[in-house]
């Protein structure tokens, strides 16, 4: 039996990455028998590690809760909360901060990223932003992740630091993190730049789909993406699992891109896809690729700006869902300090 939990940013812009790469999988998962519990958290704490508007934050915490319901979770059978909400998660990160290595948290990737040049300015939430996430999980003693493939690294951490809190105080208390990365798309790639993630603080409107995009903008963005100079490849771009091959990834990132979102989008496999376009040029695919989008992810664009409209049905679900999960965390962490000798 598993309990799920996984988080968004409540950061504006979500786009077609976050949903074909997580939320999409979170509402896929309702569907399993061996679930105990599965928590949504809108996770406004992990958003403002970067300064973010106030306003535009509460905005942005209703609106992620909007893409959650409009996507296809259910409230009545999975708990959606915003994090602060939840002052467990917090605490709980604290001790985590006291059992995590100043060494292991040096290795992030998404941390150099973000932090570029100016690692001495960013704040040191952003440094301490997977202990928050570890925490999140740990919160509810969950098993399953489901996350798109970027978070990965910080999920490895995740069960260190489990692992570790586990053997130093020779408990054990929590269980084993499982990542849950599937779907056709586990990293959508910028439209602009197949090497660079689709991304909701990137400056270009044109590098993302966003679920909130209307039809035309849609069209017009899947227009506009970056293709090559060739047609569309052939079967032999496939290894044995139906994969891209590693060299057409380095060499056509922008059609693999493409394709991958198109497979996500419609739950069909490379081969089929290819099997329709291939030798075509990439208008033909553009243009499918954009009826799909249109056909999926508008309608939930169109859901999430209705209940927008009308922010106490959302409200009274953040707070519905923070209660329960509060109670839940609250006794994971009585039983934690009991371990530590906090009690
Ligand atoms: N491009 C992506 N492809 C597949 N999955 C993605 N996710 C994000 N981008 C992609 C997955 O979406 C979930 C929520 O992500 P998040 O909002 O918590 O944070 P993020 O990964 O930092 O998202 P962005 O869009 O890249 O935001 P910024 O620009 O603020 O950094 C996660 O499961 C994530 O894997």
């Amino acid at each position: 039996m598993d309990r799920i939990f996984s988080g968004v940013q409540p950061t504006g812009n979500l786009h077609i990455g976050n949903y074909l790469g997580a939320i999409k999988n979170f509402v896929e998962i309702q569907k399993r028998k061996n679930i105990i519990k599965s928590y949504y958290c809108v996770v406004d704490l992990h958003a403002i590690t970067v300064w973010q508007n106030p306003k535009k934050l509460k905005n942005d915490t209703l609106e992620t809760a909007a893409a959650f319901i409009a996507s296809g979770i259910n409230p009545t059978k999975s708990i959606i909360f915003n994090q602060s909400r939840v002052s467990s998660h917090a605490e709980l990160a604290w001790i985590l901060n006291c059992i995590c290595r100043i060494g292991w948290l040096n290795r992030m990737t998404q941390f150099k990223e973000k932090a570029g040049k100016n690692r001495e300015q960013v704040s040191v939430g952003l440094y301490a932003y997977p202990v928050l996430m570890a925490s999140d999980i740990l919160s509810y003693k969950s098993t399953l992740v489901p996350v798109g493939d970027d978070q990965k690294q910080h999920l490895e951490l995740a069960r260190d630091i489990a692992n570790k809190f586990n053997y130093d105080y020779g408990v054990n208390f929590f269980p084993e993190i499982k990542p849950l990365i599937f779907g056709g798309a586990t990293r959508v790639m910028s439209l602009r730049d197949g090497n660079k993630k689709m991304s909701k603080s990137d400056d270009s409107e044109y590098s993302r789909i966003n679920l909130v995009d209307e039809a035309d903008i849609i069209r017009k963005k899947i227009r506009k993406a970056k293709t090559d100079s060739g047609s569309i490849m052939d079967l032999k771009s496939l290894d044995d699992k139906g994969e891209f091959k590693s060299e057409v990834i380095c060499n056509r990132p922008e059609a693999v891109n493409l394709i991958n979102i198109f497979c996500a989008t419609e739950n069909k496999t490379k081969r089929d896809i290819i099997e329709k376009f291939m030798g075509k040029n990439f208008s033909n695919l553009k243009e499918s690729l954009a009826d799909s989008l249109i056909n999926k992810i508008a309608p939930i664009g169109k859901e999430m700006k209705k209940m927008m409209q009308d922010s106490s049905y959302l409200e009274s679900i953040l707070k519905e869902g923070a209660e329960i999960a509060d109670e839940d965390s609250k006794k994971n962490l009585f039983e934690i300090k009991n371990i530590i000798g906090l009690n």
